[in-house]
């Protein structure tokens, strides 16, 4: 593979971090049917997922709490194509965007939270800011992708996700101790 990227054939494989969090339903049932539905996505290997936490809801008052986690993967998606597919499974999944109403309740939400090798792609469209503009004041998504990814540097902030989470007052009391484990990677088979 030398000292360039990761290549599919021509294609460059890069790794990106998804948020998944659920309050509605089956809220484990819904992340596992979005992890089978990453995996199963062409020319895209998932590598990883945290454990599933509890988490308080960061919502107006009277919701159900959470369950979330972070997974990593690799894909030759782009960043668009990547979210666009996310959003599509998102509503596979029953979720319903109603106009205005922001953080209500949702079956599945997939946020794209990084992108690239390092982490360090930096976007700002209509619709796709990465990293994800609130990842450094979330506990709920911290704590799980401190799991899989403590050493990755804030392209913006230039801190480890390890170094976020340390500096966020209180993070661990609004995340109960790590549930389940949806995932178990396969080991790489020696070359
Ligand atoms: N997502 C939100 C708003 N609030 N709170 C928790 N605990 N977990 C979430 O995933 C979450 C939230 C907006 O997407
Ligand atoms: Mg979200
Ligand atoms: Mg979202």
């Amino acid at each position: 593979m030398g000292a360039g990227r990761a290549r599919e054939g021509s294609l460059l494989r890069q790794r990106a971090w998804v948020a998944l969090g659920s309050n509605l339903g089956d809220r484990q049932e819904n992340l596992a049917f979005a992890l089978r539905e990453i995996a199963a996505l062409p020319s895209t290997r998932l590598l990883e997922c945290s454990p599933l936490y509890e988490t308080d809801p960061v919502a107006p008052v009277g919701q159900r709490l959470y369950l979330n986690a972070v997974a990593s993967l690799e894909t030759v998606l782009s960043p668009q194509a990547l979210l666009g597919t996310l959003l599509e499974i998102e509503r596979r999944a029953g979720r319903e965007r109603k106009q205005g109403e922001r953080w209500s309740a949702r079956t599945l939400d997939l946020d794209l939270l990084l992108f690239g090798d390092s982490g360090g792609i930096r976007i700002d469209e209509p619709g796709l800011r990465l990293p994800h503009p609130r990842l450094a004041e979330r506990a709920f998504v911290l704590v799980p992708l401190s799991d899989v990814a403590p050493d990755l540097v804030h392209p913006e902030v230039g801190r480890t996700v390890r170094e976020l989470l340390g500096a966020l007052p209180g993070a661990e009391a609004g995340c109960h101790p790590p549930g389940v484990r949806l995932f178990e990677p396969v080991p790489e088979r020696p070359k």
